[in-house]
């Protein structure tokens, strides 16, 4: 779980997951200003700590290197915001487990009622939809959605994926995702009843505009490798799977 100031989420989020994959939660805390430390040492969270604030991506860099330190096998990402039901987690790690995927999408978008009912706003909603479409047509899968804060990955994905070259900014998540499919790997997705509540939900419309924005770079950055101009790439270095 990547943390910043999630004192008010944390044990709801710890206390929905499967008990059996308790013992194995790490949490990076991204300099938090709040009690979120405290909260999640009493849990029994294994914890790391950066001492400045390294960014939303630059969380999930120190959280995927301190799992593979860790030897998982399947790692999944969980943001500690109550926003996923996270009692999902053996369905979301299935088709890993079974190896029919090697990144699963745990997606807040089934219906429009649905996810406008669990408090999605109206403009982050059509916003989703229009870049998941657009990512849709770029990649060739049928994905509801890229944006999710729930995913699972398989030890070879995170292996492979140089993600430590990403962005330490919200649009980590998309440059991830894209990493995946140019090399490769199997995505796939399950539906996960999505929460919206204050806590839950940090980026205002301007943040939010600009990870639209940064969004469709990366999605033009993948299609110029796609054709070949390795110079625009956003990875200089796509390995063979
Ligand atoms: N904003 C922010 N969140 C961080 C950071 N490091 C870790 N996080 C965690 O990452 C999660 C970000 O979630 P949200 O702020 O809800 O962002 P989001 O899920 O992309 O946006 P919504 O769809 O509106 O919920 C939270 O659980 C934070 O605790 C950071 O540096 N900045
Ligand atoms: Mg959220």
């Amino acid at each position: 779980m990547p943390a910043r100031n999630v004192e008010k989420t944390i044990e709801m989020t710890y206390n929905d997951i499967p008990e059996e994959f308790r013992e194995n939660i790490i949490l990076v805390d991204n300099n938090s200003k709040d009690r979120t430390v405290e909260v999640a040492k009493s849990l029994g969270i294994k914890i790391f700590c950066h001492p400045t604030d390294r960014g939303y991506g630059g969380s999930q860099k120190s959280l995927y290197t301190e799992a593979l330190k860790l030897d998982a096998d399947i790692i999944v990402m969980l943001h500690p915001d109550y926003q996923y039901d996270a009692s999902l987690l053996p369905e979301l790690i299935k088709p890993i487990e079974q190896g029919r995927a090697d990144c699963v999408i745990g997606s807040r978008v089934r219906t429009r009622e649905e996810t406008l009912k669990g408090g999605m706003p109206l403009y982050k909603y059509l916003a989703n939809r229009l870049l998941t479409l657009i990512e849709n047509i770029a990649t060739g899968y049928s994905l509801s959605e890229f944006h999710s804060g729930f995913r699972a990955f398989s030890r070879k994905v995170l292996e492979k994926v140089p993600y430590q070259l990403n962005s330490n900014n919200y649009v980590f998540d998309t440059q991830m995702l894209f990493q995946i499919i140019a090399l490769s790997f199997k995505i796939d997705e399950i539906h996960v009843p999505t929460r919206y509540f204050k806590e839950a939900s940090s980026p205002n419309f301007i943040e939010s505009t600009i990870y639209g924005i940064s969004t469709l770079c990366v999605v033009i950055k993948y299609l110029l490798h796609k054709i070949g101009l390795k110079s625009s790439l956003f990875i200089p270095q796509y390995v063979e799977k």
